[in-house]
């Protein structure tokens, strides 16, 4: 079932979220339904406060070129084990501040660590868009959104075009 998708200013998106202590069936449906949001978006990742649920889960998929073999993810307590000093540009967009577009520098390379689907514990090493994606989607697992790196006068200019758009769709 695909879910709808919170546009930013809204609180539940600042907030930090609650781990996952115990992998239910609710949960893996959560995952499932995170993964056909994400595709119909279309986006390459999305994190559960972006459907207004506050538990440590995210899904990523960044095989984005047409052919490309998928690879969902579903990860559940994501946790970066270690990043590199070396750092990457990025020009991220998120699906919570649609058509809006800036630069980011993050860690290149990073080590994660998470629970997958079947309650399996995982370690990986990113590099390239799915080190950039994975550290974007940790951030809205601790209330952080891209605009956050960027200067608070940019910021404020983002935050007041998604209010109007936020005033638009309501009155449709
Ligand atoms: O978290 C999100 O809001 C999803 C976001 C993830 C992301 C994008 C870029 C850099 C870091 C993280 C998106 O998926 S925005 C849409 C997007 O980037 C995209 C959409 C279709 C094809 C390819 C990319
Ligand atoms: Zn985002």
């Amino acid at each position: 079932m695909k879910r709808n998708i919170l546009i930013h200013p809204d609180p539940r998106l600042k907030k930090v979220c609650a781990p996952v202590t115990d992998l239910t069936d609710e949960l893996r449906k959560l995952a499932d339904d995170m993964l056909e949001t994400m595709y119909d978006a279309p986006g390459i990742g999305l994190a559960a406060p972006q459907i207004g649920v506050l538990d440590r889960l995210i899904v990523l998929d960044c095989m984005k070129e047409e052919g490309d073999t998928p690879r969902p993810l579903v990860m559940f307590n994501p946790e970066v084990l270690s990043a590199s000093d070396e750092t990457n540009v990025y020009e991220e967009g998120c699906l919570s501040i649609p058509d809006q577009y800036a630069e980011v520098t993050r860690p290149k390379v990073v080590e994660v660590a998470w629970m997958d689907r079947d309650g399996n514990a995982q370690r990986e090493t990113f590099d390239g868009l799915w080190s950039t994606c994975v550290q974007h989607e940790i951030d809205h697992l601790n209330g952080k959104l891209f605009i956050d790196y960027l200067k608070p006068l940019r910021r404020q200019l983002i935050t007041r075009k998604m209010q109007k758009l936020k005033r638009e769709k309501a009155r449709l």
